[in-house]
């Protein structure tokens, strides 16, 4: 018997808030991963989500797919100050190198001014464009037909799927569909990892975005956090174990602070907030480590979620 053949990438979902993707993404990966929407924008993408496909593969046996759900964080703001507009179109280019932009609409209240503002911006997007119809549950079958007709002039979708997240209807089909856009290759990500990966990455920006607030301007576009251990304990509690690499000495010094005082703080901030995130208790212990060439190594973005 010979390996099933692999294919992988990444699918953007987007769609105006309240529209499901959150709802769809837990079925899609078929686990109930927590989704939970940090404040801080700072990547461009951020995986929410991996989901698992076997797929018939041109008739020679079967595929596995690993599908990559992302989200794109930013895409909402309304952006007044330069930064804010540079973390737009940031967020628009994360879209744009996705393998499968998902627009989710919500059928019942059609297309408001959001979908309307996203649909217009997918015409520069160059990846294929799917057309997610949500919440098929409550309305008739015409209002569906108008509706897709209503948003393929807009921008024209290759293809246009009829689903109810909440009931799991035809969230199999387009699971099958993601798996088939994204490209053969390997997985992005290691299969041990997948199910927790996106709690990692979140638990990531949790800290860092506490770095941001402490330590102002002092030095934190340099220092990247890694999530190197996640495990759930028996008592539902969790136990994280961070890194937070810096590039030099003296900028591990600031990040500990006076006896620890800052680290510590930095610590205690994260884990509450994280907690509260995740509704379980947080045990969090944070390093700090010097790692001179760590930031030059692409391979490290995409561990951590800052890049792609
Ligand atoms: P998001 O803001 O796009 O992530 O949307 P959510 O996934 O949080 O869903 C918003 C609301 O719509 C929640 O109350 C969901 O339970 C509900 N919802 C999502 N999908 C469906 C669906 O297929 N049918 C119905 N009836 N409700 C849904
Ligand atoms: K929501
Ligand atoms: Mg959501």
């Amino acid at each position: 018997m010979s390996t099933p053949a692999t294919r992988a990438g990444f699918v953007a979902v987007v769609g105006a808030p309240n529209a499901g993707k959150s709802t769809l993404v837990n079925g899609l990966v078929g686990s109930k991963v927590s989704i939970v929407s940090p404040k801080v924008q700072t990547t461009r993408m951020r995986v929410i989500g991996i989901a698992m496909a076997d797929i018939p593969d041109k008739g020679e046996g079967e595929a596995r797919a690993q599908v990559v759900l992302v989200d794109t964080p930013g895409i909402f703001s309304v952006a007044k100050r330069r930064l804010e507009r540079a973390m737009v179109a940031a967020a628009w280019q994360g879209a744009d190198d996705a393998d499968v932009v998902a627009l989710v609409v919500d059928a019942e209240r059609g297309v408001g001014a959001e979908t309307k503002a996203i649909a217009e911006r997918l015409k520069d997007s160059r990846a294929p464009r799917f057309l997610v119809l949500n919440k098929i549950d409550l309305v008739p079958r015409e209002k569906l037909l108008s509706l897709t007709a209503e948003l393929n002039a807009i921008v024209p979708f290759e293809r246009t799927f009829m689903v109810s997240a909440l009931k799991a209807d035809g969230v199999g089909d387009l699971l099958a569909a993601f798996a088939l856009a994204v490209p053969a290759g390997p997985f992005l990500y290691p299969e041990d990892q997948a199910a927790d990966l996106p709690l990692r990455l979140l638990a990531a920006e949790v800290t860092r975005e506490q770095v941001f607030l402490q330590l102002h301007q002092e030095l934190p576009y340099e220092a990247a956090v890694e999530t190197e251990k996640w495990e759930d304990r028996p008592d539902g509690s969790v136990r994280v174990e961070q890194t937070i690499h810096v590039q030099r000495e003296g900028q591990r010094a600031i990040f500990l602070g006076k006896g620890g005082a800052r680290i510590k703080q930095i610590g205690a901030r994260a884990r509450h907030e994280l907690s509260q995130m995740l509704e379980r208790q947080v045990h969090l212990f944070l390093h700090v480590k010097v790692s001179e060439r760590w930031a030059d190594d692409p391979s490290h973005y995409r561990s951590i979620g800052l890049d792609f």
